[in-house]
């Protein structure tokens, strides 16, 4: 197995960081492909437990090189906290890499994030303010920093020159406040030149070579399929490609190299943010899956919506990433339902629709149909087995699979790195 993508089937926070961490023993690179540190992924080893944001994965695992690649947005400061953080912790963190294409995220991207939402008001995305949409949008604009511009200043200067000029005048022009300096984002920015210097290189060539070598290679996603830019809820998504694609233009790899797709799938929904959610709960029982499932953003600590699960969702995301099986997590958050509520459907305006429709307007209107399936009460934290799950766990799982269209290899059943089932 050449090359693997690991991705969220939903709005993010699926415990990919788990499912990352559990296969990172077996891969020998982990590679994040897009995003930055908006991203929040949990990792539980033993009693120690890792936030992680910007790093992949796989950099708890020290036999696994931990790759940025391309395609994800760098703030400095917040990955020399992050190194810094998991140092302290005894963390070898010293096989990093980090591709010298990578775009950086400066002072003014996060200030812009934060500005534009204020303005956006009621319209606002609900961003993570980590000036993620700003940085892409300048690479878009190729007004971008990247990485390797950190190593000629005089290149630097002029190119911090060329993405501050218009974003002063609007500034200034729209909002009133003060042109930003470019003399001191350079030095704000070179500051790190020296202290990236070690890990930066050529990941597309390391990745590449790696693979033709006969090795592992993990590509870890951030957010979730319906967060992507072209394939999600747009315009309530992130800036960048959680998709299966985006593991591909993000690092340099063809798609010819990767021969599984693995979606992390939640046994019931979440969205941080804001946007159209169909399943989402307003009442007791989205407190209590909120509760049990300790749904609170690892990145900013807002409480996440809470709802059922959605299969026109999931069958979306088997669609749009050609996912080869799912990872379905925190079933242990579903015990003690006595029945537990699908979508299988929706209702648009008085007709039944099976898949999730393209249209914007659509989706809005869009109410879902459920089916109701029979809940457990056992304790199943501590299974091992699909046969040790209560049948009537086995036959939700069942029924999850069958509407999502992809088989399900792995389940979760606890935070931790054991508390999980292995299928086959
Ligand atoms: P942004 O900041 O531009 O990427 O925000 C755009 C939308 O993307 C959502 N988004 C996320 N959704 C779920 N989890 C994310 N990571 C953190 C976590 C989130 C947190 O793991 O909990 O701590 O709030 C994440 N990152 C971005 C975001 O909510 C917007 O809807
Ligand atoms: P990610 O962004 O997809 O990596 O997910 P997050 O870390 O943001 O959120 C997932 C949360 O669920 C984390 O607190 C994980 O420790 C936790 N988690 C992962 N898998 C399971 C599971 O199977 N059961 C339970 N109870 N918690 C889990
Ligand atoms: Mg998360």
């Amino acid at each position: 197995m050449p090359a693997l993508v690991l991705l969220g089937a939903q709005w993010g926070d699926e415990g990919k960081g788990k499912a990352t961490d559990l296969l990172g023993g077996s891969v020998d690179y982990v590679v994040r492909y897009q995003g930055g540190n908006n991203a929040g992924h949990t990792v539980v080893v033993g009693d120690q437990k890792y936030a992680l944001h910007l790093l992949p994965s796989g950099i708890l695992s020290p036999e696994c090189t931990p790759v940025i690649g391309n395609g994800v947005v760098i703030d400095p400061a917040v990955l020399f906290s992050e190194l810094s953080g998991l140092n302290d912790r005894g963390v070898d963190t010293s096989k990093l890499l980090i591709s010298g294409n990578a775009h950086l995220i400066t002072s003014y991207h996060t200030t812009m994030d934060k500005v534009t939402e204020r303005f956006l008001g009621s319209r606002k995305i609900g961003t993570t303010g980590r000036g993620i949409g700003p940085t892409y949008a300048d690479k878009i604009n190729r007004v971008g920093i990247r990485v390797q511009d950190l190593y000629d200043e005089s290149i630097l200067t002029q190119k911090v020159d060329a993405a501050l000029d218009f974003k002063n005048q609007i500034l200034a022009k729209l909002y009133n406040r003060r042109a930003i300096e470019a003399g001191k984002i350079v030095e704000e920015l070179l500051v790190y030149a020296d202290k990236l210097r070690p890990y930066v290189s050529d990941t597309t060539l390391v990745l590449n070579d790696a693979i033709d070598a006969g090795k592992v290679v993990l590509f870890e996603g951030g957010q979730g399929t319906l967060l992507d830019v072209d394939h999600g809820t747009y315009p309530f998504v992130t800036s960048s490609n959680p998709t299966a694609g985006g593991a591909c233009t993000g690092s340099g790899v063809g798609p010819t190299k990767i021969s599984r797709v693995i979606g992390i799938l939640k046994a019931y929904t979440t969205r941080v943010g804001a946007g159209p959610f169909p399943t989402e709960l307003l009442d007791a029982d989205g407190e209590a899956l909120r509760r049990i499932g300790g749904e609170r953003g690892v990145t900013t600590g807002r409480d996440r919506r809470c709802g059922w699960f959605d299969a026109v969702i999931a069958r979306y995301a088997t669609r749009v990433n050609g996912l080869t099986d799912f990872f379905l997590t925190k079933l242990d958050v579903l015990t003690g339902w006595e029945r537990i509520p699908v979508c299988v459907a929706y209702d648009i305006d008085g007709k039944r629709v099976e898949e999730l429709p393209y249209s914007q307007s659509d989706f809005h209107h869009a109410t879902p149909i459920y089916e109701y399936l029979p809940g457990w009460t056992e304790d199943i934290s501590k299974a091992k087995t699909f046969e040790d799950l209560p049948k009537n766990a086995r036959d939700y799982v069942k029924a999850l699979e069958e509407m999502s269209g992809a088989p399900i290899s792995a389940i979760g059943v606890g935070p931790g790195r054991t508390e999980t089932i292995q299928i086959n």
